[in-house]
């Protein structure tokens, strides 16, 4: 079996997938089912002060093409959540803690509470599509992601990475603003802001009524915007949205990601799909003269970094 490990911005993982925040990660048990299944590191759901039980339902609906959700950050809130991260790290592959706040400095203190819970890195979710008050109401500006990443950089050892939202006119300055900001890592994208109506009741079918689009159909969206950020900044991108085969992760490498994230297919799909995916990429390196995962990173650009 072809060697998969990579390092990503001081993290060092088996292979370059990762569980991507918000499927199978709200229990230390279900964390560590996903690891026992080959994830090369876990995302964390994202998690916040106070606990919160999210959106009305429905919460989801399936879709043709991908799986449209305003789940509305539930969580059981920082403080009970450590003891879930504490069960996860039985599993040795690194946890990196997802954190949304309503403000930049709850943003960077949560960062700094998810550290102290053992937290092996942190992600910022400056992206959901649909919380009022929080997720990209707080990260589709420069000045913010810059001030954001600042602020956290501040009070944090661990490598920060932060989430950031397709659903702007230029994900590259977000992405510029969060390397001034310090931030060690760019993660790319979260869902597309959508919404779905019921044709017989005439109503929107989200108890939010809008909800973040993933899955296969924002593939191309999340491929366009990682290659965009290769582009724009010199720290390393992990690349997510429909990422269901080996072949999808490639592509994803190639236009720059150094890793990459794994959500809806887990929905879809099952843990087994770390596997699959980890299989199917060692047989594209093998046929095609690839030793290790770093030489596809941005093989797509005309002049490689
Ligand atoms: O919880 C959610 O509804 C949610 C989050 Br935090 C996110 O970042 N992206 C998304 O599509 N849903």
């Amino acid at each position: 079996m072809t060697d998969l490990s990579v390092e990503v911005c001081g993290l060092r993982l088996r292979n370059p997938t990762m569980l991507a925040s918000g499927v199978l990660d709200e229990t230390g048990k279900s964390m560590l089912a996903v690891a026992k299944a080959g994830a090369g590191a876990i995302v964390t759901k994202s998690i916040g002060r106070d606990p919160r039980v999210g959106h009305p339902n429905p919460t989801v609906v399936e879709l043709d093409h991908g799986l449209l959700n305003a789940m509305g950050l539930p969580n059981p809130g920082i403080e009970l959540y450590a003891e879930e991260i504490n069960e996860a790290k039985k599993s040795g592959i690194p946890i990196i803690g997802s954190v949304f706040g309503g403000t930049e400095e709850e943003i960077a203190d949560l960062a700094m509470l998810m550290e102290r819970s053992g937290a092996d890195a942190v992600e910022l979710n400056l992206s959901c599509p649909h919380a009022k008050g929080y997720g990209a109401e707080l990260g589709s500006t420069p000045e913010r992601v810059e001030s954001i990443c600042r602020l956290t950089r501040g009070k944090t050892k661990v490598p920060i990475l932060a989430k950031l939202t397709p659903n702007t006119s230029s994900i590259a300055d977000l992405a510029r603003a969060a390397e001034r900001g310090g931030a060690h890592c760019i993660v790319a994208i979260n869902t597309l802001k959508g919404m779905a109506i019921d044709p017989e009741s005439r109503q929107p079918i989200l108890g939010n009524k809008f909800g973040g689009l993933s899955g296969p159909a924002i593939k191309p969206v999340g491929v366009r915007c990682v290659y965009e950020i290769y582009e724009a900044v010199q720290i390393p991108i992990i690349g997510v949205g429909g990422i269901a085969s080996g072949k999808d992760a490639i592509e994803y490498m190639m236009a720059g990601a150094s890793a990459v994230q794994i959500g809806t297919a887990v929905w879809t799909e099952g843990t087994g799909i770390f596997g699959k995916v980890c299989k199917e990429m060692s047989k594209f390196m093998k046929e095609n003269g690839y030793a290790t995962p770093r030489e596809l990173v941005g093989v797509a650009h005309p002049a490689r970094r």
